[in-house]
């Protein structure tokens, strides 16, 4: 298990949350990293790699320029308006989007975003390139030497989509290792989102393709964020039409249910015939997690890690969510010891 990890993940760390109608300190943090770091070398994982440097162009297989060129610019034009803060839209554009970004950074903002819990800060543009580097070194390993790889990262990416962010996500990390994949020669790369929290970003930026197969276990949107996402007649459109499925559950389930849906959705990228998988990984399914509703284990991570094994795939794990509580270190190393067999 090769370890990608870069310091430069402090480099994004918004002050404020709006959560439930207050400003709080945000669950998404750098002090999660040292929780997730904890949990990692309790477990005997202690070999952290610094990413290769890549190009810029790596990110738009999966972002458009336009919404690069907006996260690159963002916090200095909100400054330049002197505006408060991190870059957080007031307005949001009825979906779909007609016409051109506003000139004002305000209403660009809010044409860029689905969400008011995602902050741009004066140096989150250079975190985003250090995370990506993370998640291309993870793919580029697995693509050259098989086996598997992860990356001890944060921010979150999976709510990114190709030109939006949302829920604590600006770039989408779990789309640019599967993107690298394809590129490094997987012909049919398929994701496996087990965050507490549909993906709708990676949902959406592969949604019209047949070569990247997506499945999601996670919260109803009708009681759990992203709301607007995650239902199961959501397949997939044209080409990509049977290539997207979702497993939406309800609040209160335990892993026994929560299995089900991973052996249904292990069972369907079989079937696709994956060269290659990427876990989008979040532990926020854990029983303590402070923002959700499943009732994961600790032990029970060691299990998930074990099942997903059984793929017999080259596998790249993306960190995604999981807040609060010190034993997101643990169940994330748990997965990645059940899947190694350790
Ligand atoms: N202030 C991930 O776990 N926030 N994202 C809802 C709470 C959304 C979580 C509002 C939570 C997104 C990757
Ligand atoms: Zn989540």
């Amino acid at each position: 298990m090769k370890i990608f990890y870069s310091d430069d993940h402090k480099l994004h760390a918004p002050k404020q949350e709006l959560h439930r109608g207050q400003m709080i300190s945000p669950h998404e943090g750098a002090h999660r990293m040292e929780l997730l770091i904890n949990g990692m070398k309790r477990a005997g994982f202690t070999d952290f790699n610094a990413p290769d440097t890549y190009d810029l162009a790596r990110l738009l297989g999966v972002h458009s320029p336009a919404y690069i060129e907006f996260l690159q610019t963002a916090y200095g034009r909100w400054k330049a308006a002197g505006y408060a803060g991190g870059v957080l839209p007031m307005s949001y554009p009825h979906r779909p989007r007609r016409g051109a970004p506003p000139k004002d950074i305000d209403g660009a903002a809010g044409y860029f975003c689905t969400s008011s819990d995602t902050v741009i800060t004066q140096t989150s543009w250079e975190c985003m390139q250090a995370i990506a580097n993370c998640a291309l070194s993870a793919a580029d390993h697995v693509s050259a030497a098989g086996g598997a790889s992860f990356t001890l990262t944060r921010p979150p990416g999976h709510h990114a989509g190709a030109d939006y962010m949302a829920g604590y996500c600006l770039i989408n990390f779990t789309a640019i290792a599967a993107q690298a994949l394809r590129d490094k020669g997987a012909q049919r790369v398929a994701i496996l989102d087990v965050d507490f929290h549909h993906g709708n970003g990676t949902q959406d930026i592969f949604y019209g393709r047949d070569d990247v197969f997506f499945a999601s276990i996670h919260g109803d949107p009708n009681y759990q964020f992203p709301y607007f996402w995650g239902h199961r007649d959501e397949t997939g459109e044209g080409l990509g039409e049977g290539y997207n499925m979702n497993y939406p559950l309800p609040p209160g389930t335990p892993y026994e249910k929560w299995k089900e849906a991973l052996l249904a959705a292990c069972q369907h990228i079989q079937k696709f015939g994956a060269d290659a998988v990427v876990v989008s990984l979040g532990v926020d399914t854990y029983e303590h997690d402070p923002i959700s509703t499943f009732k994961l284990k600790t032990p029970d991570y060691l299990d998930m890690g074990a099942s997903t094994a059984k793929l017999g795939l080259p596998s790249v794990f993306i960190m995604e969510g999981g807040y609060g509580v010190a034993e997101i270190g643990d169940n994330t190393a748990n997965v990645l010891l059940g899947f190694t067999g350790g």
